[in-house]
């Protein structure tokens, strides 16, 4: 059965602070077409839980319905699960985050799953700030049901049938920080340096961290005409290389001092942003629009960190809920007896 993955590893694979290869974070052999831009994607976020270090059994996948939304069975097949209905991931990455807030949550979606079915739960997710990371696997159609355009097809993207799109573009990026989100980037799934480290920062930080990653359809979206082909990408990306530096450890870099700006999160960690323009302040929600509006009317794909709230205080912490997950708490915590109860009634009479 071709699709079961030989166990056979080399003797001598590097490991983690965990003691972890970075086999131990692999998932299921993809079916997906050759050559998908999400196969590369699911490679980043396997080598980016390898390098935090991230224990396979403390993370929970989720995803919705498309062919992005397949991608958590490619990837850290030691993690917990959930395959959600389309569009609904959201509500099910919330409950599991107030119900286990230890957990590192990787949410997987579309740009069909996110920008269509799922906008009314996506918007939510950002204004209750969510402690997880939100990757849309974005490639402007919906490759599961044949190639339709999705609402982030440029305006006069021409699909694969030849019909031209009439239809402005909905910049997920763009709507992630008019929102408030608390962390906005934006990368290319064939940018393995730079995504790398960006979902290392993401999952690092407190809140919910958006990544748009521009992920090309071989099947039906990577012909002349298209805006989010690779060749097309390639040619019109505008990438500032970021590096992640866990906290405590020594940044080594060879860029020059002037051009790189450095973000501290909450945990000490430390992103550090190369080719940065001494006026872009990636702690400035403004400043961070203007910039991807700026690329995007010069045809210009930026991509890296556009914004991070290093004092972003998540869901669990804005409601003052238990800092423990509710699976490791008694009986007596989890029902503090009748009298506390006619206490609480007599207060909302
Ligand atoms: C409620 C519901 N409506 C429609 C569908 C059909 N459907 C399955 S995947 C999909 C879109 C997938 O597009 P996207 O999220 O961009 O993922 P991709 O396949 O391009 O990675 C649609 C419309 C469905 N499964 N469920
Ligand atoms: S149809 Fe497109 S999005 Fe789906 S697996 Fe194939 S290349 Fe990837």
């Amino acid at each position: 059965m071709s699709y079961i993955k030989p166990k056979f590893r080399h003797p001598r694979l590097p490991t983690n602070r965990l003691g972890f290869t970075v086999a131990d974070y692999d998932g299921a052999i993809s079916t997906l077409c050759a050559g998908c831009g999400h196969d590369s994607i699911s490679a980043s976020i396997r080598n980016a839980c390898f390098e935090s270090s991230i224990p396979p059994h403390r993370i929970g996948k989720i995803s919705g319905i498309g062919c992005s939304s397949k991608m958590p069975t490619y990837f850290l097949g030691k993690s917990h699960g959930f395959n959600s209905v389309h569009g609904r991931m959201p509500s099910v990455a919330t409950g599991a985050s107030l119900g286990n807030r230890d957990l590192t949550y990787i949410g997987v979606s579309g740009d069909g799953d996110t920008a269509s079915i799922g906008m009314g739960q996506f918007v939510h997710l950002i204004r209750r700030n969510v402690n997880m990371t939100y990757i849309v696997a974005n490639n402007g159609c919906y490759g599961l049901t044949k190639g339709q355009d999705s609402a982030t097809a440029d305006l006069g993207s021409v699909a694969k049938g030849g019909a031209v799109n009439p239809f402005d573009g909905i910049d997920l990026a763009t709507l992630a920080l008019m929102q408030g989100a608390s962390f906005v980037g934006r990368s290319f799934s064939g940018d393995k340096t730079q995504l790398e480290p960006l979902i290392r920062a993401a999952m690092a930080h407190k809140g919910f961290a958006f990544i748009d990653v521009v992920s090309p359809c071989v099947t039906f979206n990577n012909h002349n005409g298209s805006t989010k082909s690779y060749s097309e990408t390639r040619e019109h990306l505008d990438a500032m290389p970021v590096d992640f530096v866990p906290m405590r450890e020594e940044i080594k870099t060879q860029y020059d001092e002037g051009t790189t700006q450095t973000v501290t999160l909450h945990d000490g960690s430390a992103i550090h942003l190369h080719k940065a323009d001494a006026s872009y302040k990636a702690n400035d929600r403004r400043a961070a629009m203007d910039a991807v509006q700026n690329a995007r009317e010069e045809g210009r794909i930026l991509t890296g960190l556009m914004f991070l709230d290093p004092d972003s205080q998540d869901l669990n912490q804005n409601l003052n809920l238990a800092t423990r997950p509710l699976n490791e708490l008694g009986k007596d915590e989890l029902c503090p007896g009748s009298k506390v109860l006619v206490s609480i009634n007599e207060g909302l009479r």
